[in-house]
């Protein structure tokens, strides 16, 4: 796959591929086109039926320093609203394929809030989260005050969004934004080992747990749970649970298909 702001390794590893952000000189920041090609690698790599899982990474000083704010900068409202940058962010929302996301340096605005579309955040120790978009006098567009609310609080949210002060990577672990922090040489490696862990278990039992975990920040415990349970029922069609069930009662590993 060729794309020209970011680099996508479709068979990274057996069963992960690796999506880098890659505008190093800008700090990742997420142009309209970067967006536009990491839509169509997902969505490329969604419907790849070899990927069980997907890394997505920017580099060592940064993960995505926000959107562009040079491109954004002229912009009028009208502009913003025909632009529809919305329909790129709601597709990323729909990938069905788990994401992890290995994040170094900054990860702010735009770039945390795609943090935030990811399932799994590992972070290195030099990790930097924020929401500054009130300091260029706008506010986070693309689910932050929503999203950070509902993992770290209400107070913690309106700290980060009205001040725009950054969160080191020890914080953001405290405050349940990031699954681990690790050493910067790590970051990368501790990602893939948490996909591949990912990656080992049945596609469509992986597919439908993320549906249903998600499935829990937008709607009631009663409706979830009910979600939950057509879900769980479902998996009993499936070659993998048959599978997967005979072989923990033959004690062997399960090779599971996807079927
Ligand atoms: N946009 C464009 N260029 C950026 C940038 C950004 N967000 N961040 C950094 N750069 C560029 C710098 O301009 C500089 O370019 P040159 O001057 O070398 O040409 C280069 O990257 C290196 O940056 P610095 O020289 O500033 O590096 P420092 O280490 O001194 O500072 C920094 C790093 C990250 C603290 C600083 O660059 C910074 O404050 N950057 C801006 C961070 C920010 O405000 N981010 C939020 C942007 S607003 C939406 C979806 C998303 C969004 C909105 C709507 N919809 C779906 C509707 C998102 C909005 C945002 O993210």
């Amino acid at each position: 796959m060729n794309f020209q702001y970011i680099l996508v390794e479709p068979r990274y590893e057996q069963h992960i591929a690796l999506i880098r952000l890659n505008r190093p000189k800008e700090l990742n920041a997420l142009c309209l086109e970067l967006m536009a090609e990491v839509r169509d690698a997902l969505k490329a790599l969604d419907a790849d039926d070899e990927v069980r899982a997907i890394v997505l990474t920017g580099n060592e000083r940064a993960f995505a320093a926000g959107a562009d704010i040079k491109q954004m900068a002229g912009k009028t409202a009208i502009d913003m609203l025909l632009i529809d940058q919305f329909t790129t962010w709601d597709t990323i929302k729909k990938i069905k394929k788990p994401i992890i996301a290995a994040v170094s340096g900054f990860a702010l605005g735009g770039g945390n809030e795609l943090v935030m579309h990811c399932d799994m955040v590992v972070a290195s120790e030099t990790a930097m989260f924020g929401q500054p978009e009130i300091k260029i006098g706008v506010m986070p567009g693309a689910g932050g005050t929503q999203r950070l609310t509902r993992v770290v609080g209400k107070v913690n949210a309106m700290e980060m969004v009205l001040t725009g002060k950054f969160i080191t990577a020890e914080r953001a672990y405290e405050l349940g934004l990031v699954n681990k922090v690790v050493p910067v040489e790590l970051y990368l490696e501790e990602a893939v080992k948490l996909a591949r862990e990912v990656a080992q278990q049945s596609p469509l039992a992986i597919r439908l747990a993320k549906e249903a975990v998600l499935k829990a920040y937008d709607s009631p415990l009663s409706e979830g749970l009910e979600f939950e349970r057509k879900n769980f029922y479902l998996l009993f069609a499936t070659e993998d649970q048959k599978e997967g069930m005979a072989a923990f009662v033959e004690k062997r590993a399960p090779d599971f298909k996807g079927r």
